[in-house]
């Protein structure tokens, strides 16, 4: 039997009432989607899509944070089952490979009511075998499946500037054109499933290690009795000047480190990169040392203030 996709309504279609919200001027899909988890990553994505004029229904594990969704627009589900049922795209973006496989294979899980009409796109960081198994089971029911992990963390996923890496079904990433310019400001399709997933941790362990060398070199300035607004200075007008050595650096200098990307995520993706690098028989000794000052801030209690409160240990 063919399978009846969700299509993308194209810029030049004259059938949508011009009063719908756009994403970049392209239309929202008709396809009705469901999204399950509404954390910083999630909840930003989230409304965006809402803002943009998609058909929204949203679940998330704590139900307080569905309220706001629900004033803009969003059909609210108090089950993950009733998102499947009702929905023709499920999103989701949980904290880890736990949370993400809970999801599927969980009490309530949406694996159970999955089917060839059913597409799941998965944002969440985990590692390629998560990815794999998550990818499996949603098409051993005859469903799509997409790993679509983002980098950027609250302030692009707020303003839909978030960079996309995506592997699995060709079909679906191409059905999710107008979701994708909603969200983000570029995204790529690497290959099969589990590609995306090492991209994103390859991204991510760059960062940790390069967050790391901030919060020292910081320390040593100060240590120094070096100025550290000079040393920002400095370090923004050459070449490493980049928008993580200004906010990081800043929120360094206020001591204000509201979580922007939390740092237990943080430590969760560089613990990834580690498994993975030990797949593969490649040595990270930078992003392993970075790792253990990450561990130590989680241990100091830091694993809900942004990543920038690595400072907090290696500045005593
Ligand atoms: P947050 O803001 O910590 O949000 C995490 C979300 O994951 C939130 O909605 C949680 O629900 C949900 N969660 C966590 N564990 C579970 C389980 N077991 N079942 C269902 N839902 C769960 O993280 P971010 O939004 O910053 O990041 C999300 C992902 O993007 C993560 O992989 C990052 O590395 C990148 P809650 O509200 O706590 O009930």
């Amino acid at each position: 039997a063919s399978r009846v996709r969700p299509s993308i309504v194209h810029a030049d279609s004259t059938s949508l009432p011009s009063i719908l919200p756009q994403a970049s001027g392209i239309p929202a899909t008709n396809a009705k989607l469901g999204f399950l988890g509404l954390g910083i990553m999630g909840g930003a994505m989230a409304m965006n899509l809402i803002k943009t004029g998609h058909d929204v229904s949203v679940w998330n594990r704590t139900a307080s944070k569905t309220v706001q969704f629900r004033n803009e627009g969003a059909t609210v589900y108090d089950t993950k089952r009733q998102i499947v049922e009702n929905c023709d795209i499920i999103f989701a973006c949980v904290s880890d490979p736990k949370a993400a496989r809970d999801l599927v294979f969980g009490n309530g899980g949406v694996l159970k009511f999955m089917d060839e009409d059913k597409s799941y796109v998965d944002m969440s960081t985990v590692d390629p075998e998560t990815a794999i198994e998550i990818g499996d089971a949603i098409r051993s029911k005859g469903g799509r499946f997409l790993e679509a992990p983002v980098s950027g963390s609250k302030g692009p996923a707020q303003l839909g500037e978030l960079i996309i890496m995506c592997a699995g079904d060709r079909t679906l990433y191409v059905d999710l054109y107008s979701c994708m310019e909603a969200i983000s400001k570029k995204w790529f399709f690497l290959s099969e499933v589990g590609s995306a997933a090492k991209m994103k941790l390859v991204v991510n362990s760059i960062m940790g290690a390069q967050m790391a060398a901030l919060a020292e070199g910081m320390a040593l300035a100060e240590r120094c009795e070096l100025d550290q607004v000079t040393l920002l200075e400095i370090l923004s007008l050459g070449a490493l000047g980049s928008k993580m050595v200004n906010l990081k650096g800043s929120a360094i200098l206020e001591s204000n480190f509201p979580p922007n990307f939390p740092l237990r995520l943080a430590q969760k993706d560089l613990r990834l990169a580690l498994s993975l690098s030990e797949t593969v028989h490649q040595p990270i000794p930078v992003i392993a040392s970075a790792n253990e000052l990450y561990k130590r801030s989680m241990s100091a209690n830091l694993g809900d203030r942004d990543m920038a409160a690595v400072y907090e240990v290696v500045h005593q």
